[in-house]
């Protein structure tokens, strides 16, 4: 009897761990691409015209492309949020790592709300998550949460190629450093020290996160590949320059070819990355989301070599930095084997901190929903595009100054927005299903809507306690230009 007990309780044993070996097995591999400063015009999918991305319009051919996904307006606030599914008003980092040590302006109308430069360890990563639930985590790329007390190691990575407090590097050829436009300085990308002269940037992180996949073997990995392009500064290879250099025609929306051949790259090392999990025959069992941070840059940069706006959002308002849609309003592709349908669009409006929801949810981690109130898991959307999430209004919160802004709050409910700048509490709403550009301002005309706005975004604010800004006494308005 105590015989057959024993073989019981170790057939038992045995099933239990074939169960638990089951589950690893089952666990998904998550590879989550981050792009930086691509707008939401950018990919051939959503419409770009010189800009060409045969690898990501592939990849939304055979997953789920959103149309209305939206991220924080600037780099270290979509990535504290991305990482922790907590929104950037209530983590407190709210514009990107140097901006928050530097202060921003002195003589401005307002001083800036406080902003962290660094995500504390007191946030727990999706990282950290999946660590704890078996996964090989690896950031390949930026990372721009913090300095060295901060880094990705220090907040669930077990690996970190490339990630700094920088949020750009100062080149995108090898070896990654030189003196900056703020002055002397050595900006750097870690563990690529050993490189050769030409080396493009783009292409030597994707073939450490090729690495990456081969290291993590049978173990199920996260790879966070956040790539630095297509920030500034705008360089890319000469070859890909030349080739849209030709296309190049006075109509066309875009007018950067030194950009679109930098996004060319980016979309090739998205399509390494695609080549590299079918050839490892593990695709089926691999959840690809690709995604960028903010919306595009419309400014000028000179490295380009053209005055041109680097990217142009229309037909959406403005660009980075600014709470239009044009600053907020990014591309999101999922694809997930067995669960995504092909070739689908959604329409619901989504937001960054949701993927954190999303990955958690597939990996299994379900107590990372507790401590993070700020998204919803994305899978029903996934599953059935159609759907409609139960979620009232998504919020935005910029108290800062950037060459497209004020400081600004917005809130997005249904098919309205509603912005507020805090110089002078000024409203503005917009019905985006009739005016995506956001150019007619309905708030005079609908006082009763923005009002109801208002005071749900204030009510926001207050439950997620966001950072105000507050009245600069050193303010100085902007002196009369003197006539010669
Ligand atoms: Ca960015």
């Amino acid at each position: 009897m105590k015989r057959l007990l024993s073989i019981s309780l170790f057939a038992l044993l045995g099933l239990v761990t074939c169960w638990a070996g089951a589950a690893n097995v089952s666990k998904p591999n998550i590879v989550l691409i981050l792009a930086d400063d691509l707008g939401w015009k950018d990919l051939g999918c959503y419409g770009a015209d010189l800009i060409e991305t045969p690898h990501i319009d592939r990849l939304a051919q055979q997953g789920v492309r959103f149309t209305d996904a939206y991220a924080m307006p600037v780099c270290s606030p979509t990535r504290g949020a991305l990482m922790t599914g907590r929104h950037a008003a209530r983590l407190h980092i709210t514009i990107w790592a140097e901006g928050a040590i530097e202060g921003g302006p002195k003589f401005r109308k307002l001083l800036p709300g406080e902003s962290l430069p660094q995500l504390p360890h007191t946030e727990t990563t999706i990282a950290k998550h999946l660590h704890d639930a078996g996964y090989l985590t690896a950031l390949v790329g930026k990372w721009h949460l913090g300095d060295s007390d901060y880094y990705p190691e220090t907040h669930g990575f077990d690996v970190n190629i490339g990630g700094t407090h920088w949020g750009a590097p100062q080149t995108f050829f090898w070896p990654y450093s030189g003196s900056g436009r703020h002055g002397p300085q050595f900006r750097f990308v870690p563990h690529l020290e050993f490189g050769k002269p030409g080396e493009y940037l783009p292409d030597r992180l994707t073939d450490e996160a090729l690495r990456v996949i081969d290291r993590a073997g049978k173990q199920p990995f996260f790879l966070y590949f956040a790539h630095h392009s297509p920030h500034t500064p705008i360089e890319a290879k000469p070859a890909d320059v030349e080739r849209f250099k030709a296309k190049l025609q006075p109509n066309l929306n875009h007018q950067n070819p030194v950009y679109a051949a930098m996004v060319k790259s980016l979309d090739d090392s998205v399509g390494r990355v695609l080549a590299h999990l079918k050839k490892r025959g593990i695709e089926q069992n691999t959840i690809v989301v690709f995604v960028s941070d903010n919306g595009g840059y419309n400014g000028i940069d000179k490295t380009s070599g053209y005055t041109c706006p680097v990217t142009n959002n229309a037909p959406l308002r403005s660009g980075k930095g600014s709470l239009y849609e044009g600053g907020i309003r990014v591309p999101l592709v999922v694809r997930w084997p067995g669960i995504t349908p092909p070739a689908a669009v959604c329409g619901e409006p989504v937001l960054i901190t949701d993927l954190f929801h999303t990955l958690a949810s597939a990996a299994g981690v379900a107590s990372a929903a507790t401590a993070s109130p700020d998204g919803t898991d994305l899978s029903l959307l996934l599953k059935n595009p159609a759907a409609k999430l139960d979620r009232e209004a998504l919020f935005f919160h910029y108290p800062h100054y950037y060459s497209t802004t004020t400081p600004v709050g917005a809130v997005r409910a249904g098919d309205w927005k509603l912005l507020e700048y805090f110089e002078d509490n000024r409203a503005e709403l917009y019905n985006l299903k009739d005016d995506l550009g956001e150019k007619t301002d309905l708030a005079k005309q609908m006082p009763d809507k923005a009002a109801a706005l208002c005071q749900q975004l204030h009510a926001w604010r207050e439950s997620v306690g966001a950072a105000m800004p507050t009245p600069n006494p050193a303010y100085r308005p902007k002196p009369q230009k003197l006539k010669k």
